[in-house]
């Protein structure tokens, strides 16, 4: 048995959940945020058979979808009469970060 984890984007983590239960397999969904952006995000966790793993990396990537967000980097430390212009850095978020951890057991009592 296997424990994907999947960090999604906010607005895929709804209809990935809902595409996930349509094949009957069943999903834990937290609320969490990137360390990097700070903003909000989805982590998906659900417990399968190894043979169902890539199955369910096929929904995870059916369903979420890569963007690009902008992030404004820190400004450096100024000395007086220094100008500094901020630009906004592009970065790309996702699809899905996934691990695949293998479980020892797995148990529902
Ligand atoms: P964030 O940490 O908010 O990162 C959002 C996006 O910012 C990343 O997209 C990547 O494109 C960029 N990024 C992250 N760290 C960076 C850095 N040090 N320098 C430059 N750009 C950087 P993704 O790679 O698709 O990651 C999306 C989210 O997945 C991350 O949100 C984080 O919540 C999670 N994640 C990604 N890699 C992870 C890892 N190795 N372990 C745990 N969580 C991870």
């Amino acid at each position: 048995m296997k424990l994907v984890t999947a960090i999604v984007h906010n607005e895929d983590a709804s209809t990935l959940v809902d595409a996930l239960l349509e094949k009957e397999f069943r999903a834990t969904r937290f609320n969490s945020s990137g360390g990097f952006l700070k903003q909000g995000n989805a982590t998906i966790v659900l417990g399968v058979e190894d043979d169902q793993v890539e199955d369910v990396l096929g929904i995870i990537s059916a369903n979420c979808h890569s963007r690009k967000q902008f992030v404004n980097p820190m400004p450096p430390i100024m000395e007086p009469g220094e100008f500094y212009m901020p630009y906004p850095v592009e970065v790309e978020v996702g699809g899905a970060t996934v691990f695949v951890q293998p479980i020892e057991r797995f148990e529902r009592l």
